[in-house]
């Protein structure tokens, strides 16, 4: 594919990434407004970069005219949580969903991986209207907390700094970073109760003080 089909090739993930995004985004506010707690904190999306598709293409032997059934991670959107508990509430919400249909989960939480990252990804198919008409593409959706994804986020740039050929000591030193940000994660839940209550009366606080 030269620069033009590729180009092409990428709209619908483009127009994908930004409503998925503007979706959650809405839920959050949606879910404040009401009252309610709101399991997301804050939400990011991308279209991956395709050197990155065509290495995970050589990667996975996907042949070129099966990519958009081959890499379901071209449309990515990251939701990111205050707590563990969020994980399974969000989840539910989005099985629940019109507008995108679950295709399969995978549990890297209980499953987590070797490097020590841990988040709950959900493949979906999402339809989206292009001038082409309607066009269903696939979509990763990667729901982890806000510790998970600081070690994620660390543990990726060192993995590109180092090509994915970390030295093994630094490899060690990130899996126990890894444990330490579980640890945080379970402990933090212990007192989920407690932060909500504190959270709660300090947005009533300030939406006093902004009417006032
Ligand atoms: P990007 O955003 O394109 O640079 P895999 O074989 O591990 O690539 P798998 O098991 O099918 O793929 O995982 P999946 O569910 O497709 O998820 C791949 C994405 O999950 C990665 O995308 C990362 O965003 C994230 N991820 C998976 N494993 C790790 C890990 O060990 N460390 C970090 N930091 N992130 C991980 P890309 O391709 O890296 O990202």
């Amino acid at each position: 594919m030269d620069s033009r089909d590729w180009k092409k090739f990428l709209i619908p993930y483009e127009q994908s990434v930004e409503e998925l995004k503007v979706k959650f985004k809405t839920l959050r506010t949606e879910m404040k407004a009401r009252d309610e707690y709101s399991p997301i904190e804050f939400v990011t999306g991308r279209v991956k970069r395709i050197s990155s598709i065509l290495d995970k293409a050589k990667r996975l032997h996907v042949p070129m005219d099966r990519l958009e059934e081959g890499i379901e991670d071209i449309a990515g959107i990251r939701i990111m949580c205050q707590f563990i508990q969020d994980i399974q509430r969000l989840s539910e919400l989005i099985r629940q969903r019109k507008d995108m249909s679950v295709i399969y989960e995978k549990d890297y939480i209980t499953n987590y991986k070797e490097s020590g990252y841990r988040s709950y990804h959900i493949i979906v198919e999402y339809p989206v209207q292009t001038s082409l008409g309607q066009k269903n593409v696939l979509a990763e959706l990667q729901i982890r907390t806000l510790a998970m994804n600081f070690w994620a986020t660390i543990e990726h740039s060192l993995s590109y700094k180092y090509k994915e050929r970390l030295p093994e000591q630094v490899k060690l030193r990130l899996q126990k970073a890894a444990e330490a940000a579980n640890a945080l994660d379970q402990e933090m839940s212990s007192i989920r109760k407690e932060i909500m209550d504190a959270q709660k009366l300090f947005e009533d606080n300030s939406n006093l003080v902004s009417k006032v």
